[in-house]
């Protein structure tokens, strides 16, 4: 198949979901056709059978804001029709979805069509596509899509709440590369950050508000007082990333804590980390958490959104309610002064992370291409 996949270029979430699909797609022999406004940070290798379009955002005097969504669909149609795309699959409906729309109805009449399939991820439901300013555009636009898949029953869920969908929502979650993301040997590595053998905490993200980077600082100051040798990893950057400092200031520990910034080799971190944090206050999924448990790392996550199906309480980690920070302390404490727990949370990690594998959600995307594609 001619696959069109449009998305974020950024490394978090959507964007990364979407070209490690493209890839595992082309794997299989299709030819894929990446779409987006600049080239997605996953996307770090030249191949023949992925091609990368971006959309050109033409500047002009009366454009204070240029029309991204225009010419998006304007080069949805042209590669329709020139790169013959037998599905167009849009990940993030904002405004991926609505662009799809407007190429789908130029499309008609020029007596051509293509599925349109939107994947919807998170924060273009739970956040900004509910918002009262983009509410009834994203409802109009996912229904007018002929196949809607969420990435967590969680996310379905939500998306019937919060919007009038007259569409059957596929879930299919998100998937990791267990080649990729599995413990490797990087005791150099971990020497140089914990010369005293000291635990490895871990927290990645893009360091927005929702992420609640000060309760990972917080949390792990109780982990300390526990009397647990440990250091705090920090890895990514964004704007909570000050506010994640003064807090360490604050409880004078900061000795103990490292920000990273954006690292591209993430498992190679992981592969040294004893436990995960992701405190988050809204996440539809938790690729993070994902990918921390395929590198046997147990997680201690917060007990909202699609994290429940993910991170299985007392099995691959702890839940704690949001907020919760004594909680937090607590659960994370309790692995990593028992050994054995720790060493069964670990082994249990890696084998949930394997009900994800790539290859295996791969195929379920194929099939419901064709699915999809017979309908038409
Ligand atoms: O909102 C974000 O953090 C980015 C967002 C995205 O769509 O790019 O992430 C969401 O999608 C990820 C991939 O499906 C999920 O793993 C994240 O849980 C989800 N984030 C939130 O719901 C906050």
């Amino acid at each position: 198949m001619n696959i069109g996949i449009v998305c974020y270029p950024t490394f978090g979430g959507s964007g990364v979901v979407a070209t490690e699909l493209a890839k595992g797609l082309a794997n299989r022999g299709h030819n894929l056709h990446i779409i987006s406004y600049a080239q997605p940070a996953r996307l770090d290798s030249f191949r023949t059978d992925i091609t990368y379009h971006e959309v050109d955002l033409s500047s002009y005097p009366l454009f204070e804001y240029p029309p991204y969504d225009l010419a998006l669909a304007n080069m949805m149609v042209n590669l329709i029709q020139f790169a013959k795309l037998d599905i167009l699959h849009v990940h993030y409906a904002i405004p991926h979805a609505t662009s799809a729309y407007l190429a789908k109805q130029i499309l008609n009449t020029k007596a051509s069509k293509v599925p349109v399939i939107t994947t919807l991820h998170g924060t273009d439901i739970t956040l900004i596509g509910s918002d009262p300013t983009y509410k009834q555009v994203v409802d109009f636009s996912i229904n007018q899509s002929d196949g809607v898949t969420a990435v967590s029953e969680y996310l379905k869920n939500e998306t019937y709440r919060l919007f009038d969908i007259k569409k059957e929502i596929k879930v299919i979650p998100n998937f990791i590369d267990l080649d990729r993301f599995k413990k490797s040997k990087k005791e150099h590595f971990k020497k140089a950050i914990c010369p005293e053998g000291e635990k490895i905490v871990t927290h990645v993200s893009n360091f927005r508000e929702v992420k609640r980077v000060t309760d990972v600082v917080a949390a792990f100051d109780q982990i300390l007082k526990n009397g647990v040798q440990a250091k705090l990893l920090m890895v990514g950057d964004g704007p909570e990333r000050a506010k994640a400092e003064n807090k360490c200031r604050e409880l004078k520990m900061c000795d103990h804590v490292r920000f990273l910034g954006k690292q591209d080799q993430v498992e190679e971190v992981l592969s040294v980390s004893d436990l995960f944090m992701i405190p988050s206050g809204s996440e539809t999924f938790g690729l993070a958490a994902l990918e921390a448990m395929s590198c046997s790392v147990p997680v201690i996550s917060s007990n909202i959104g699609g994290l429940p199906e993910v991170n299985i309480q007392g099995e691959t980690g702890y839940l704690c309610e949001l907020g919760d920070i004594e909680c937090l302390g607590r659960c994370a404490t309790e692995i990593l002064k028992d050994e054995k727990l720790h060493a069964r949370m670990a082994a249990n990690a890696r084998k949930r992370a394997e009900m994800f594998e790539l290859d295996k959600i791969v195929t379920i995307y194929e099939t419901y291409y064709e699915e999809i594609k017979s309908t038409l």
